[in-house]
């Protein structure tokens, strides 16, 4: 399917998705939320798929919902935009395969809160994040007030939610908002070789380790741990992936996944 605004791309069952509306500094609007879905759609039931990367082209990653659209929606048009965005957002959380946001410059309000919906972040030195939503009279709308606090704590949080200070790559790593930072040109390389690193290991352990992980930082450590052992006896017995990555280990070979 071809899209307006997506670039993708797949290679060793990697899709690279680039949010490209440069002019706009990559602003959210509805045809991008419609398109994201479609994507998601297409990629949701794709077996094939070991690892999706999120980036932006050009200065921004994304620079927030698009305020031009936003300007002159009501009370039920923008709560209705804050609900379409969230359950995107979701959905790009629970995709079967983790999700990483290469954040290349720019994450600013629904920016910042899409790169928070993916597994985790790597950044440029030159990118920067922050919720600016309150210099608009706004809050944010897809669920960033909920994934900003249980991603950094909420004291942090809450720091950059009410002063709405734009931070640094740095400061983003001190908080733990971004797990590494490479410098611009080596950005892609980089998260290129992360995201092969997971596609070798064993595709339906990476698939239900963040199943299980997932549901488990949302619901509580007693169901969480009921579903891991669940999820970790399936990766056992006759034929299983399990049984091959351990005999590869014990036969000091590489696994046959
Ligand atoms: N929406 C629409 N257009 C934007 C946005 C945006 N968020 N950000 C930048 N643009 C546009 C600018 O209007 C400008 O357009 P034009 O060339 O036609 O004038 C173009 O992109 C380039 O921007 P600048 O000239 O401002 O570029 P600078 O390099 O000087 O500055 C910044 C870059 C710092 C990123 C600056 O553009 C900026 O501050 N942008 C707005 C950041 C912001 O406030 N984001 C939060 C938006 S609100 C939000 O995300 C809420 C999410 C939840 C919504 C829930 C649904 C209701």
């Amino acid at each position: 399917m071809s899209y307006k605004i997506l670039k993708t791309q797949i290679q060793e069952g990697i899709v690279m998705v680039t949010i490209s509306r440069p002019k706009a500094m990559n602003a959210l609007n509805t045809v991008f939320f419609d398109e994201m879905n479609a994507l998601l759609d297409e990629l949701d039931s794709n077996k094939s798929i070991k690892v999706m990367i999120i980036t932006g082209e050009g200065k921004a990653f994304v620079a927030g919902a698009d305020i031009a659209e936003m300007v002159n929606m009501n009370s039920l048009q923008g709560q209705r935009f804050s609900e379409y965005g969230q359950r995107t957002f979701e959905r790009i959380e629970a995709m079967p395969f983790p999700v990483i946001a290469a954040v290349n410059g720019f994450a600013l309000g629904g920016g910042c809160e899409l790169a928070m919906s993916c597994d985790f972040r790597i950044a440029s030195t030159k990118a920067k994040f922050g919720q600016p939503e309150v210099n608009l009279g706004l809050i944010p709308g897809y669920a960033g007030t909920q994934r900003m606090a249980r991603l950094i704590g909420k004291a942090d949080a809450m720091y950059l939610l009410t002063t709405a200070d734009m931070i640094g790559a740095d400061e983003a790593l001190r908080l733990k908002l971004v797990q590494k930072v490479f410098e611009p040109e080596a950005l892609m390389d980089e998260v290129m070789k992360i995201a092969r690193n997971i596609a070798s290991k064993g595709p339906q352990a990476v698939r239900k380790v963040k199943e299980v992980c997932r549901i488990g930082f949302y619901g509580n450590i007693v169901e969480g741990s009921a579903l891991e052992a669940k999820l970790f006896g399936t990766l056992f017995g006759k034929g299983s992936e399990g049984e091959e990555g351990m005999k590869a280990f014990i036969e000091k070979r590489k696994p046959n996944w």
